[in-house]
């Protein structure tokens, strides 16, 4: 069910009730909220191949290490919601974490492509692309460049393989209606802030 986060339906209230946030997935009639914790969810409960988690403990534990970086690090709401020198300085650590994790791929990573999972998306790949897949929305509405070739060559290879993913293309908003999207959220979020402070 697509939600109105502007105005959230009482099943999302009801069914997360903690954060009140998507995505949340039902199952068999029971809630499980938290995007990495419904992809593990999914690779415990579904006996597929290839899993979305490597089979071996070191390489899981490098897939949540990475995961866990791109959790804390590679956002697109400061960039989206930050003006002035705190937008400079925000843009400024966003291009360093992509520097950092540009380097993780090379060292961690190596050897697998065009996906960290090798030929089929996994759980990295599931993690990061639901962020840096609208990076060039992002990039437009700051007006600057985010990921750039020249410096993040992995990255942009990567980013250009899951954009071009027929599951991903398939199901990603146009590059116009995400931009569109962005900035009624921006707006969105700038009139709730306002109002907490009057
Ligand atoms: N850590 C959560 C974050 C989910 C999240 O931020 N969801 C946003 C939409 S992308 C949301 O529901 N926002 C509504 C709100 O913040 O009130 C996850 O990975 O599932």
């Amino acid at each position: 069910m697509l939600e109105d986060l502007g105005n959230k339906s009482e099943s999302l209230l009801q069914y997360n009730p903690v954060h009140k946030k998507v995505p949340v997935l039902v199952h068999n009639g029971k809630p499980i909220a938290e995007s990495a914790i419904i992809l593990e969810y999914i690779d415990d409960h579904w006996n597929y191949a290839p899993k979305l988690l490597p089979e071996d403990p070191y390489e899981r534990a490098m897939v949540r290490f990475w995961a866990n970086f791109i959790d804390e690090k590679i956002l697109s709401r400061p960039l989206v919601m930050s003006e002035g020198e705190e937008k400079a300085e925000v843009i400024k650590e966003y291009i360093e974490n992509v520097s950092v994790l540009e380097e993780g791929i090379k060292r961690d990573f190596s050897g697998k492509s065009p996906f960290f999972n090798c030929e089929t998306p996994g759980y990295l790949d599931l993690v990061l692309g639901s962020s840096a897949c609208s990076y060039r929305a992002i990039e437009e509405i700051t007006g600057a460049k985010l990921i750039i070739p020249e410096i993040h060559p992995l990255f942009f290879d990567w980013v250009t393989a899951m954009k071009t993913h027929p599951v991903v293309k398939e199901t990603i908003p146009l590059h116009e209606g995400l931009v569109n999207r962005v900035l009624q959220y921006k707006q969105q979020r700038a009139l709730e802030l306002s109002n907490t402070k009057a």
